[in-house]
């Protein structure tokens, strides 16, 4: 049961598919206030839990902290950090009462969870236009499927794209990519994609490549194509300011770039220096955008991420001039102290500044919007824009597209990945537990960069973060420039690394099949333990280990130096364990705690009471998967119906492309 409150005039997001009937006044559950903006204010009781918020910071209970939506380029993802990439404004409340919420607001919304008072919940924004769904069920997980079927099913990526990725921002030339490809064929570690970061382009202009390096791109893109492997090229927001640069001069023709107040260009810096954004929230800017991915695509590219787009800001020239003024006056006295560290925090305070974001506006098809109000929906129109422009160019074909900055809404059109982490063991924790959010909010295909991306990686670390990496479905190694060189042939013991990404493969098809059994019936693919065990008190703590599809748990290793660790078992469970030489261990685990050793190269699940997964030979692309290699694993006379399709085709029919095996 889902009710809609509408509030003012809200900016319409496109965030929900179901239209639903206005209810009138405010809801029952709680307090709303719409005196000074809008508040919903709701007395926590001792038992609730609160779940949600996809891409956000902390544990899966979101209770006891504070949470902002405002789409952030930090890349620095400390504990204490309340806004990240994304905007994603879904909780449900699971205690005494369970109910969802959805607030559909594309401007700063504030999520005060039990922390200015640990008995009471309080969402929060400055303006009181905006739609605030309530969803009623039986419990949490039954109310995040309903609020699944009102925002629409989420994106179908191509099989392959379930394979193993290589990145790291810095490859250049064709050299650089083919060291790439030949390290992980020659050592025979599987691969799929390889990723192009900016460097590619020419200047970091969008839709071009660097003609010194690629003087034929689609040769290249073919020559990697016949090995199997695909080169997944970045686009950026910004379009960069230059004479004879067909986007910008087109985008300037025809008023397609964001405007200031005046009715000029609005002028942001990124890589490319000085740029403009496309203002993808106008439907004919973000036709012609989308267009654009043709002239990549038309070269044999099958795939896309989308950077920068929160947006991101360097600084603007409004920033510039600002702090060159101080600069003046701090030149001309003599330092104090204080001055040092003002001067010091304005040159900081320069990106991302909320004055900037406040100095732009929008054609939303006629009606002028001044940025800050829609701040959130940016990387979901880019988004939104590219996948319809794919759409344009082969609506029967599945592209790969993730994105980086997101609202609900985008899950329809791409996946997102979770932006720069560190090469930090807390951050593979953090992905291990941000998963079962962005899952709850439609968000299926994601992943974090494995390795970490800033900060050097450890061979441990990464072998760790790749065992976890095995169940994400964007499985991707991607790092900085100026880190640690982390591709997976470059560490001692290589069969270490050949072995866990191998399991990626002898799992793909059951993998793949949960993926699209969670996508086509609006379900998890990751879900917290909580959800599956709602009644065992230990599980519903339980935030280390996850549920996924319907028949196996994880428990991920996350610490250095372990040998293992303690995994707690709900209820009876048959452990599967890749060991290092290639060949499996079974064992069955009791109900209870235990301590489970899982050597570093190798990796664990567990199979449920009564279930069973296929699982076949390894092998070093997605190409070569082999369905007659599948030998089903788990309890004696289970079933397992698998899922599987041409991975390319939009021919995803549920029934039709059904088998059952049995154990
Ligand atoms: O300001 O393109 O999150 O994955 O390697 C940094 C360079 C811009 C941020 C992305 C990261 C990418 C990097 N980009």
């Amino acid at each position: 049961m889902v009710k809609k409150y509408v509030y003012g005039r809200p900016v319409e997001t496109e965030a929900a598919v179901v239209s639903l009937q206005e209810t009138a006044g405010t809801p029952e559950l709680g307090e709303t206030s719409l005196t000074e903006g809008f508040c919903f204010r709701y007395t926590l009781a001792e038992e609730d839990m609160i779940f949600g918020l996809g891409e956000a910071n902390r544990g899966i209970n979101k209770r006891g902290y504070v949470y902002i939506s405002d789409c952030t380029d930090d890349p620095d993802h400390t504990e204490n950090k309340a806004s990240l990439y994304g905007a994603h404004n879904f909780i449900a409340v699971s205690g005494k009462t369970c109910f969802g919420l959805f607030f559909d607001y594309p401007g700063r919304l504030r999520f005060d969870i039990g922390y200015t008072d640990s008995r009471v919940m309080e969402i929060s924004c400055a303006d009181a236009n905006l739609a605030v769904y309530v969803i009623e069920g039986t419990d949490a997980y039954d109310i995040v499927k309903q609020f699944r079927k009102l925002i629409g099913r989420s994106y179908i990526p191509p099989k392959f794209a379930f394979g193993y990725g290589q990145s790291r921002w810095g490859y250049r030339t064709p050299e650089d990519f083919r060291a790439v490809a030949d390290g992980y064929r020659e050592n025979h570690i599987p691969l799929d994609m390889i990723y192009m970061d900016i460097d590619y382009m020419e200047n970091y202009k969008d839709f071009t490549w660097n003609p010194e390096n690629f003087p034929d791109f689609g040769a290249f893109v073919r020559e990697m194509k016949a090995r199997n492997i695909r080169l997944i090229p970045i686009i950026d927001a910004g379009v960069k300011v230059e004479q004879g640069y067909s986007v910008y001069e087109e985008g300037v023709k025809n008023g397609y770039f964001c405007k200031k107040e005046d009715g000029s260009e609005f002028t942001v810096a990124v890589w490319p220096g000085y740029t403009h954004l496309p203002d993808v929230l106008n439907d004919d800017a973000r036709r012609w955008f989308g267009d654009k991915y043709k002239i990549l695509t038309d070269e044999g590219i099958e795939g896309f991420w989308n950077d920068m787009n929160e947006p991101a800001m360097f600084y603007t020239p409004e920033g510039i001039a600002e702090v060159k003024a101080a600069m003046r006056t701090f030149v001309e006295n003599e330092p104090e102290k204080d001055a040092v560290w003002a001067m010091r925090d304005m040159t900081r305070g320069l990106a991302n500044r909320a004055e900037d974001y406040a100095a732009f506006y929008h054609d939303r098809n006629g009606e002028k919007i001044r940025h800050d109000r829609i701040h959130n929906l940016y990387g979901y129109y880019m988004t939104k824009a590219a996948a319809e422009g794919l759409e344009r160019i082969n609506a029967d074909k599945r592209f790969l597209l993730f994105s980086r900055s997101s609202y609900i809404g985008m899950h329809r059109y791409g996946g997102i990945w979770t932006g720069d982490n560190q090469s930090w063991w807390a951050h593979l924790l953090l992905n291990i537990r941000m998963m079962p959010s962005l899952n709850m909010c439609g968000f299926l295909y994601s992943g974090a960069d494995l390795g970490g991306f800033g900060a050097d990686t450890t061979r441990e670390l990464l072998l760790r973060w790749l065992a976890f990496g095995i169940f994400t479905p964007l499985m991707r190694n991607h790092s900085a420039e100026g880190t640690r060189m982390q591709e997976a042939y470059r560490f001692e013991r290589l069969e270490d690394f050949r072995n866990l990404i191998g399991v990626r493969y002898r799992l793909l098809p059951y993998l793949y099949s949960e993926y699209m059994k969670a996508a086509l019936n609006d379900d998890l693919y990751f879900k917290p333990m909580a959800f599956v065990y709602p009644q065992d008190p230990i599980a519903r703590e339980t935030e280390d280990q996850l549920i996924i599809g319907n028949e196996i748990m994880v428990a991920p290793v996350y610490t250095q130096n372990a040998k293992g660790r303690v995994v707690y078992f709900p209820e009876e469970m048959r452990m599967v364990k890749f060991c290092a030489d290639g060949s499996i261990a079974e064992e069955v685990f009791r109900q209870g705690y235990h301590y489970v050793e899982t050597g570093l190269g190798e990796a664990a699940l567990f199979i449920r009471k009564g279930r069973c997964i296929p699982i076949g030979a390894a092998v070093e692309c997605v190409e070569q998967l082999d369905k007659a290699s599948l030998a089903v694993y788990g309890w004696e006379g289970a079933a397992y119906t698998l899922y599987d399709d041409d991975g390319i085709s939009k021919d995803w029919d549920m029934e039709k492309n059904c088998t059952v095996m049995k154990r």
